[in-house]
């Protein structure tokens, strides 16, 4: 039985895609990389020096960059970043999460964090989420981003569970891959086509309830 969950945050939690997007945007214009919604989307749940290499190889740039101007040119961005999300509040948090995460503190789930991004605890503070999870993986201490299972392997590691009975919600192909590869259920949020390997797909957040996992799973 499923006794933890382990939520990605952009694009389950809250939406800070936009903001990846207008930050990276000027780095692409700044190294000549035509920008494109394709490039924006390839870039979710991918850590920043791999989007910055992806801005870069989309462009032809791969070769052009010392790894001092990456790194510079990556700090560059999460400047700007940091900016944009010092304008959230819980206000954007999106549809049904701030019920779906009271519902399972309710039913004493564990939840914890594995998401991609080292700005985390930073977000989860501006949107009033802190205190609702047991752990944030740092992702720092990781090895392979996802697809790689690393990230949810160590999600249920913070919760104390085995993987069998940790739920994962993501709403990244290469996520949905990685909460696979750990053994944990796999909840995706969008496209069920782009989705198809979740355990159960839901459209958009608003629909995350127990027991509509249930009635998908037939559990
Ligand atoms: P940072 P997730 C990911 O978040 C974003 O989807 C991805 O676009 C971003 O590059 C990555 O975090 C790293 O973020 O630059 O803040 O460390 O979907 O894994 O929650
Ligand atoms: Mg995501």
């Amino acid at each position: 039985d499923v006794k933890g969950f382990a939520f990605d945050l952009d694009g389950v939690i809250t939406d800070t895609a936009r903001f990846h997007g207008q930050a990276w945007r000027q780095t692409a214009d700044k190294v000549g990389t035509p920008w494109t919604q394709d490039l924006a989307d390839s870039l979710r749940g991918i850590s920043r020096m791999a989007s910055l290499e992806l801005i870069l190889k989309a462009g032809g740039h791969e070769n052009d960059y010392s790894q001092a101007e990456k790194e510079k040119l990556a700090q560059q961005k999460n400047d700007r970043y940091q900016a944009l999300i010092a304008t959230l509040t819980p206000d954007d948090i999106l549809p049904g999460i701030s019920d779906f995460l009271a519902e399972l503190q309710r039913e004493h789930y564990k939840m914890a964090i594995a998401s991609a991004s080292k700005n985390a605890p930073l977000i989860l503070d501006k949107l009033g989420l802190a205190n609702k999870f047991v752990g944030v993986v740092d992702p720092n201490t990781l090895h392979h981003g996802k697809p790689d299972p690393e990230i949810f392997v160590k999600s249920a590691e913070l919760l104390g569970l085995p993987v069998a009975q940790v739920a994962g919600v993501e709403d990244a192909v290469a996520g949905i891959a990685a909460i696979n590869g750990a053994g944990e259920f796999s909840i995706g949020i969008g496209d069920a086509d782009l989705l198809s390997a979740a355990d159960v797909v839901f459209r958009d957040t608003s629909r995350l309830t127990l027991e509509n996992i249930k009635f998908k799973a037939q559990l």
